[in-house]
């Protein structure tokens, strides 16, 4: 029998410095490993985490009533079940679709085109603090029809939202500022939410605001935490996915050539990044009655962590796991963003993220815009790559060098 260091946790730092250098490990000798600091269990195997999200009946998501709700300010689309869910699933869905995603497309070109050009001269940007970051808040501001000039104080609640939701432990001083900032965005979304009700737009607000489907309306408490689910939810993991693309790009020449060769092969480098480094890591469940999985007995009401960039590493699901290959056959590229995707970063089952399709237009319309005007992308002389995360996982900054555009940038065309 293996010995399974019981030191190990994965809440030292040397795991955060690095989780993937555990994955193996994990997956091999402790697949199901129980940290008893915050009394949860973790799944690092793939075929353990498919089952952990698809069967609904041993795992539900209740758990996120104490992850989630207090900074949503109400239940948010995953909590959901049954017909509920699935009416609410389909409104918010239309949200993202047909020529509401139309409209999304020319929000995230204008705000990518204006947050980039001051950097094409110098041939220096950060691609996390002056761009990925300042880019994921507005154009979900956008999207909600919130005002994009709002969006230094709402990246402050947000940060505070998204903080609560990925701790893995919090004291009760940081406790406390999270649900200050939402107990504030929640006041700032208040007398949105009842003008939209007066004098709907056509931003998403005020489709979840007028939305009915088979006689299922929101609530203003299901508004609000949709509206809260769904600022952490397209925030908090876009930047770090267009981050981390770039990262995989500059480690790997010969593949950042093949696509500006062929910039069909975007939607396969967005899918291999989302495989190989997924920004969720993190996905919880709880058990609902005691569960056998991988040998080990999971008792009922337990918390269960599916770690994502384990899973995604597992050799039982993916050829040579640990090398980034935006040619890997088995990556499938075309179902990447679907509900068939065989990575697991959208999650899987009823539940699997709703914003799939929505996060690929971004990535792809945004990598694809700055890919020609990033020319000789390297890291900026002296940098240190590094990331930071356990729930959600990515780079705090990406400082690069590129060669400056002379002239007038060609950004007219967007
Ligand atoms: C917001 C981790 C940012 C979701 C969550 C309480 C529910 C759900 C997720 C993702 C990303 C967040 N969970 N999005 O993992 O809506």
């Amino acid at each position: 029998m293996p010995t399974v260091n019981p030191r190990f946790s994965v809440l030292s730092e040397d795991f955060a410095a690095d989780p993937y250098r555990h994955f193996a490990r994990l997956r091999e000798q402790a697949p199901v490993h129980y940290e008893p600091a915050i009394d949860s269990y973790f799944l690092s195997r793939y075929q353990d985490v498919q089952r952990t999200l698809t069967d609904h009946e041993t795992f539900t998501t209740e758990t996120l009533q104490v992850r989630a709700e207090p900074v949503m300010r109400g239940p948010v689309l995953a909590q959901m079940t049954g017909a509920e869910h699935t009416a609410k699933r389909k409104i918010v869905v239309r949200g993202f679709t047909g020529q509401a995603l139309r409209d999304q497309i020319r929000a995230i070109r204008a705000n990518a085109a204006d947050l980039i050009a001051p950097f094409l001269p110098r041939g220096r940007v950060d691609l996390v603090t002056d761009f990925g970051r300042p880019l994921a808040v507005r154009v979900t501001l956008d999207v909600l029809g919130l005002d994009r000039e709002d969006w230094q104080q709402v990246a402050v609640w947000h940060r505070g939202v998204a903080e609560f939701i990925t701790s893995i432990t919090l004291t009760h001083e940081r406790r406390r500022h999270c649900l200050d900032c939402a107990e504030q965005l929640e006041a700032y979304l208040t007398p949105v939410i009842e003008q939209r009700r007066r004098r709907p737009g056509e931003d998403l607000i005020s489709k979840l605001c007028t939305a009915d489907f088979d006689g299922v309306a929101m609530s203003d408490r299901d508004v609000t935490a949709l509206i809260i689910n769904v600022l952490a939810a397209a925030t908090e993991p876009a930047d770090k996915t267009l981050a981390l693309l770039f990262k995989h790009l500059i480690d790997h020449p010969e593949q950042m050539a093949q696509i500006r060769e062929d910039p069909a092969l975007l939607t396969a480098a967005i899918a291999e990044t989302l495989r190989y480094t997924p920004p969720v890591q993190l996905v919880p469940r709880q058990a609902e009655r005691d569960t056998v999985i991988a040998g080990s007995t999971v008792p009922a009401g337990a918390t269960v962590f599916c770690m994502i960039g384990a899973a995604n590493r597992d050799p039982d699901a993916f050829a040579a796991p640990d090398t980034f290959d935006i040619r890997r056959p088995d990556l499938a590229t075309a179902r990447s963003f679907t509900a068939a995707a065989q990575h697991l970063a959208f999650g899987t089952g009823l539940h699997q993220c709703v914003g799939a399709a929505f996060a690929r237009t971004e990535i792809e319309t945004v990598a694809a815009m700055l890919l020609p005007l990033l020319d000789g992308i390297r890291y900026a002389s002296g940098f240190r790559y590094e990331e930071t995360g356990l729930y959600t996982r990515g780079p705090d900054s990406l400082r690069v060098d590129f060669t400056p555009a002379r002239g007038t940038p060609a950004l007219a065309r967007h």
